[in-house]
């Protein structure tokens, strides 16, 4: 069966985030039509855009799967929902986000999906980890992450704990 790389952006706020971001990674992991190929360090970020609110804890996802953008998106959600993800407000404070950053070259826009990630281009909190785990990487129809992340770099993303070497299914 044929397996797409995506890239998918981790983020929470409130409850526990570093629990959360570990338990959404053992999720993803634990998936057999999922295989982590790359975890990121945990940054601690500014928040960006919304109300006040918490700082998050955010890291990025490099995988294959054999899982159409779709149904990724509803494995996002379902793991999202396992932590009780709420959503009251636009950009609003969250227990569990996860967000797909790019499926392959994909660019799609649609009533539930738009690849790549429509604001990833702009976000620090994004780009910083990627680039740590991808030096080369590109946002598709964009261009590449590096000078994506000098472009935005303003110091709002603080590494705060070493990449956990995840292994995808023995
Ligand atoms: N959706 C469309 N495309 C995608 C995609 N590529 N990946 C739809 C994931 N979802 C996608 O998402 C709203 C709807 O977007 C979903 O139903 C899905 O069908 P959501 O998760 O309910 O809400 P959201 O994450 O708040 O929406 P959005 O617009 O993706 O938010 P952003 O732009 O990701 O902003 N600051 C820091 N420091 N760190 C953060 O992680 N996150 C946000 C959220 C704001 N500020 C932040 C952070
Ligand atoms: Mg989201």
């Amino acid at each position: 069966m044929t397996s797409t790389p995506t890239v998918l952006a981790l983020g929470a706020n409130l409850g526990d985030p570093l629990a959360a971001l570990r338990g959404a990674i053992t999720a993803l992991d634990q998936q057999p039509v999922i295989t982590i190929e790359s975890v990121s360090s945990f940054y601690q970020t500014d928040p960006v855009g919304g109300p006040d609110q918490p700082v998050y804890l955010n890291a990025v996802v490099l995988a294959e799967t054999t899982l159409t953008a779709h149904e990724l998106l509803a494995v996002a959600h379902e793991i999202e929902n396992s932590w009780q993800r709420t959503r009251e407000v636009r950009w609003g404070a969250r227990t569990l986000d996860i967000d797909i950053i790019t499926y392959g070259d994909l660019v799609l826009l649609d009533e539930v999906l738009t690849l790549p990630h429509p604001r990833a281009g702009e976000r620090e909190f994004v780009l910083v980890p990627w680039l740590e785990i991808d030096p080369n990487a590109v946002l598709p129809g964009i261009g590449p992450v590096r000078e994506l992340a000098a472009a935005v770099a303003t110091g709002a993303v603080r590494q705060v704990a070493a990449a956990t070497t995840t292994r995808s299914h023995p």
